[in-house]
């Protein structure tokens, strides 16, 4: 049941807030005797020992028993020993608040402890070194979460979800992260994984029922409309994967056009800072420079390009070279046009060349509106027999239609991502639940495809259950160490 590395409940530690110099550090312990052995390391090992669940003491770190040896006191020796564990004389490392923590009732489902000490890597390494010599080793990533699932405390969707949540960029990626976490993916899973079984038990009871009238049952699935609702059910959840990839892991946004067309100035109006170089001279900005925004809870990588002209300078063409790589990946492209210069033969070659199979259709931007008005249609006809393309006004001078702008890029990009006709089922997160919910799919949908064409009943229910083993993966019910292994290393350590 376990990956190799991961599994038993020896004592663990690991830092659980990111390393470097800061007011406080938070360490954390679980494991088998966890409470033991850091006594044997604080200054009221009492305290700890008899300390109940969910209560926080107060104390010191000392220095463990084998290091001291030889040595007298140090400066900063502990020198109001308690009544027992040999504490006095012993050099003192932190003063520290723990948090105790007793099985089943913790995260991991261990006993375990929270170490608040002062933030700073001299600090965290002594502590830890002492926590290592008491005969606690460094956890692996992921290790205390692992522990939560194997304990029955988490099931593998909220297990993921507590990745999720870690690495949330935005305050709607942390809210659909928590909703996993809550189990709401959890319950919707466990309820058609259940269905899905009633539906394989009435195939099998036919089919035992069939065997002894000696025939293979080919007369439909029984269940059938419960087989079809758990398919709908299952679709849903797979068509969630795109919106919330999108919420978790965030876009592309990329600002292309000619030189000068104001595209480093409406890159600094939606990053709100002055990072790009504005000038009046045309091929300013070589390089793409590139910042992370919100756009309503959708983490943005937006990037500000060189302009797009023919040029016979070598330094503006690798730069424009590297503008169409990131083009190429975008899933969002605001062009943007240079009002007072107007719509030009360059941006109509341009747009065309950016219009190939796949790619999405860009945001047209009419920028410098301030001293420019748009054409009074408000689009442009990009090729004779086709639709208008619709403009936007905006100036990135004065900030003028920026809050439309980003209206329409959201839209544009939930548009894409959304389900369609939209659903309210739980969202997955992760490629391992998309690639098991496409796979439990496909396993009903042939299924209810044999049924139709009469085929006999010991051809379906494998199928069948093939699509209840798929879902049971995914909540960790039927599971193997390989992978265990493969979600929880992708976690941070101390998580
Ligand atoms: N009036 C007006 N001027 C603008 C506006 N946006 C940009 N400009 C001016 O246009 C010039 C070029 O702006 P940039 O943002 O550097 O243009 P760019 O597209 O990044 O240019 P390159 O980096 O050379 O490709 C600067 O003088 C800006 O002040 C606008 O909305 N209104
Ligand atoms: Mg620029």
């Amino acid at each position: 049941m376990t990956g190799a590395g991961y599994g038993g409940a020896d004592p663990i530690a690991a830092l659980a807030t990111p390393p470097g110099e800061s007011a406080l550090a938070q360490i954390r312990a679980s494991g088998e005797n966890a409470l033991e052995l850091f006594a044997s390391i604080f200054s009221s090992p009492e305290k700890i020992k008899k300390a109940p669940g969910n209560s926080v003491v107060h104390g010191r770190i000392l220095k463990p028993v084998r290091r001291e040896v030889s040595a007298g006191p140090a400066a900063g020796a502990c020198s109001s020993g308690t009544s027992s564990g040999g504490t006095e004389g012993r050099e003192i490392i932190d003063e520290v608040l723990v948090s105790v923590f007793r099985a089943p009732r913790s995260y991991t489902g261990e006993d375990c402890l929270d170490i608040s000490c002062h933030g700073g890597s001299a600090v965290v390494k002594a502590v830890m070194e002492a926590l290592r010599e008491t005969g606690f080793r460094d956890s692996l990533p992921g290790e205390f979460t692992f522990r939560a699932f194997i304990n029955g405390k988490l099931d593998l969707t909220r297990a993921e979800s507590v990745m999720e949540l870690v690495s949330a960029k935005t305050g709607a990626g942390r809210g659909r992260a928590v909703n996993r976490l809550s189990g709401a993916l959890e319950v919707e899973i466990r309820e058609l994984r259940d269905l899905l079984v009633q539906v394989l038990a009435g195939t099998e009871l036919r089919l035992d029922y069939s065997e002894d009238e000696g025939d293979a049952g080919g007369e439909g699935l029984p269940d059938r409309p419960l087989a079809e609702a758990v398919l709908e059910r299952l679709q849903a959840l797979a068509a969630s994967y795109r919106m919330e990839r999108l919420y978790q892991e965030g876009a592309l946004g990329v600002i292309a056009g000619r030189p000068n067309a104001g595209k480093s100035s409406l890159f600094n109006r939606l990053v709100k800072e002055d990072r790009s170089i504005v000038t009046d001279i045309p091929g300013t900005t070589r390089d793409w420079i590139e910042a992370w925004i919100s756009l309503g809870g959708i983490p943005l990588r937006l990037a500000d390009t060189a302009g797009l002209r023919d040029s016979p300078d070598e330094v503006e063409q690798l730069g424009m070279a590297r503008s169409r790589e990131l083009l190429a990946a975008a899933d969002l492209v605001l062009y943007v046009i240079d009002g007072c210069a107007g719509f030009t033969g360059e941006d109509r070659r341009f747009l065309e060349s950016l219009s190939g199979p796949g790619a999405p259709p860009p945001l047209l931007l009419w920028n410098k509106a301030d001293a420019v008005p748009p054409p009074a249609e408000g689009a442009l006809l990009l090729k004779p027999g086709t639709a208008p393309f619709p403009l936007l006004a905006i100036s990135a001078k004065t900030g003028e239609g920026a809050a439309a702008l980003c209206a329409a890029m959201t839209a544009l990009l939930e548009d894409r991502n959304s389900p369609e006709g939209g659903n309210n089922t739980p969202g997955i997160a992760s490629a391992r639940q998309k690639g098991l919910i496409d796979g439990a799919a496909a396993a009903v949908e042939e299924a209810l495809d044999l049924a139709d064409r009469g085929e006999p009943l010991d051809l379906i229910a494998p199928l069948l259950r093939e699509g209840v083993n798929a879902l049971g993966e995914i909540t960790g019910e039927v599971s193997t160490a390989d992978i265990l292994e493969a979600v929880f290393s992708r976690f941070c350590v101390g998580k």
